[in-house]
């Protein structure tokens, strides 16, 4: 394939036209991974997420530049499925990530699926794979962290880093959203403003909490401060993102890690595949009148999903 070829040999712009082909479920976007997927699993992952406006473009761009004083190659999707056509966000973060725009060891890209539940998701990781392929060291993952589509995306990722700012009571967001757990940096952002001390002291509190509780858990989140519109903070966050992805290779986490995706990934693809075969193998309408017999109470679930099953093993 003339895209891939491309791709592997570092062109940005084949890198582009795959991620549009995976974003309209294109066929050959599954040829393209077949062939690309020897060349992945060398980039390292960074998930940034936490609330619309609370500094993610700013801090990724910052990120961006000392990564480029380390000399790594920086790939990065924004995916931001609250408004995924109106390309407002889209705008948004091309202009916060501007610094970087004529620099061709970065790539930046928003992403956008019309897919169901899950497809956004699904899109990502392919996004990730196309980066990875196309051979960039450092791939950052920006997404708004609610929703089970979004909390999918950063697991995808080997570093998870969780913005809060002050003064917008985001510490009970993260914790209500169970955020928490998959973070593995804390970033209090915008510790230009009052509260940002008190915000990163209860946010240690809250981590000292749970580790105690996971006592088998070496990695404890760190809480760090950045001011992303100076860069204040970044280099020191950006040496503890490498501190991570160390930790992860030495207790063989990252393998570990992988493995779990992996598994999780199959099973949500034989999953979908299992259901549109079922919805494919039923007659129009056979589905919407063995629900309205559950709602009538004639049938039972379990009962159902048996009539539906010998459907699947007669065909
Ligand atoms: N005062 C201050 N403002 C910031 C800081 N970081 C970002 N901002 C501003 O916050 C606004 C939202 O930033 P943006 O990066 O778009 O947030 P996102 O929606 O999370 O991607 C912008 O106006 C930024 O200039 C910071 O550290 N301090
Ligand atoms: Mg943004």
């Amino acid at each position: 394939m003339e895209l891939v070829k491309r791709l592997l040999s570092g062109d940005m712009r084949a890198a582009a036209r795959l991620i549009t082909h995976i974003e309209n479920e294109l066929p050959d976007a599954r040829e393209a991974i077949r062939l690309i997927y020897p060349h992945t699993g060398k980039a390292h992952v960074i998930g940034v997420t936490g609330s619309p406006g609370s500094g993610k473009s700013t801090l990724v761009d910052s990120m961006i530049t000392e990564f480029r004083k380390k000399d790594k190659t920086v790939g990065v999707i924004c995916v931001d499925p609250s408004s995924p056509f109106t390309g407002g966000a889209i705008l948004g973060d091309r202009i916060r990530m501007g610094n970087h725009f004529t620099d061709k060891d970065v790539f930046i890209r928003s992403l956008a699926t019309r897919g169901a539940l899950g497809g956004l998701s699904k899109a990502t990781k392919d996004a990730i794979r196309i980066l990875d392929a196309l051979g960039k060291d450092v791939i950052i993952v920006e997404t708004v962290g609610t929703g089970q589509d979004e909390v999918d995306i950063v697991k995808a990722a080997h570093t998870v880093l969780v913005l809060s700012v002050p003064g917008f009571g985001d510490e009970i967001q993260i914790m209500k959203a169970g955020i928490l757990e998959i973070a593995d940096i804390l970033v209090v952002n915008k510790a230009d403003r009052d509260g940002a001390d008190k915000l990163a002291l209860e946010l240690t509190l809250m981590v000292d909490l749970g580790h105690e509780e996971k006592a088998d858990q070496k990695w404890k989140p760190l809480v760090l401060k950045t001011v992303a519109t100076k860069n204040i903070g970044t280099p020191e966050l950006i040496e503890t993102i490498e501190r991570h992805l160390q930790y992860l290779k030495s207790s063989n986490l990252l393998e570990i890690n992988h493995k779990k995706n992996i598994e999780r990934e199959i099973i949500e693809l034989v999953n979908e595949h299992l259901i549109n075969h079922l919805l494919g193998i039923m007659k129009e309408g056979d589905f919407e009148k063995l629900i309205e017999k559950i709602v009538e109470r004639e049938i039972d679930p379990y009962s159902a999903t048996d009539e539906i099953l010998k459907k699947l093993y007669s065909n």
